[in-house]
């Protein structure tokens, strides 16, 4: 659900980045905090136990500028990955827009791949939602580690963690590659959910300027595209664009 604030014309995206533990969710933050320009990002929080295991969530925002007169943030965030932190991640996923699975591409961890999943989308449906609106949740798939010696295959990855054919990216996470890549995927995809929304979403309008606590209302993208200026919608790929540091490659992998 994107939060829009009519009063500062702001609107905020949650993207949480998700996976098995030690995939790389937090590596992902620190590199794109340490790449993004200063003025584009906010503080990295990262709430971790003594030995860097997230214990609740890593917290980044990022200022992609103004799309059609809103100030645009997207919130990134990681769940903690080991398994008995299953509260924690759903507590994190209320709210998502977006989702970066970062699957670890050692051959041990084939198994944590897909637990985790399978408890991602678990967390979705105890939200209420139905497999296939759970499947309309942006989603960019990552395969994190491509350094490691006897990687798994792509293609054996692909197979049992994109069935559907998301954006993916190879990554190696601990030297930045992949990384903006899986972001700018992740943003585009967002707003592309967002300018698609069906335009008979405009009688969410009067609702939308309604009820809002100090002016912020929680709403549905869809009703985000509608209340968003029809004459001039956000070019998504551009908007994207500014999320990362280089233009967005044509294809994932
Ligand atoms: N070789 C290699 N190591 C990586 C890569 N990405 C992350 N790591 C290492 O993997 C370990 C775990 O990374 P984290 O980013 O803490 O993993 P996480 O997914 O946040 O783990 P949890 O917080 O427990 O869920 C760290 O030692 C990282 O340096 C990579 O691409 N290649
Ligand atoms: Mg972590």
């Amino acid at each position: 659900m994107a939060l829009i604030n009519h009063r500062t014309r702001e609107i905020n995206f949650k993207i949480v980045y998700y996976g098995p533990g030690r995939g790389g969710k937090t590596t992902n933050l620190e590199l794109l905090h340490d790449r993004l320009p200063p003025g584009r990002r906010g503080r990295l929080i990262s709430i971790a136990t003594d030995h860097e295991r997230t214990l609740f969530f890593d917290f980044l925002p990022v200022d992609i500028g103004e799309v059609s007169g809103f100030t645009t943030r997207f919130h990134l965030y990681t769940v903690p990955g080991q398994v008995y932190y299953r509260l924690s991640r759903r507590a994190v996923l209320q709210g998502v827009d977006g989702l970066a699975f970062v699957a670890d591409s050692h051959p041990a961890r084939e198994q944590a791949n897909l637990e985790s999943l399978a408890d991602l989308e678990e967390h979705l449906a105890a939200q209420g939602l139905t497999p296939e609106q759970a499947l309309r949740i942006p989603r960019v798939v990552q395969y994190n580690k491509r350094d490691l010696f006897g990687a798994l295959a792509i293609e054996r990855m692909r197979a049992a963690l994109n069935p559907l054919g998301a954006p993916e990216f190879e990554a190696v996470a601990t030297q930045g590659r992949g990384v903006t890549e899986t972001l700018k995927a992740a943003c585009k995809a967002v707003l592309a959910r967002l300018v698609g929304a069906p335009a008979a979403a405009a009688s969410g309008v009067e609702e939308l300027a309604g009820d809002g606590v100090d002016g912020a209302t929680a709403v549905d993208a869809p009703r985000a595209a509608a209340d968003l200026d029809a004459g001039a919608r956000p070019d998504s790929a551009a908007a994207a664009g500014a999320c990362g540091l280089a233009p967005t490659p044509p294809s994932g992998l």
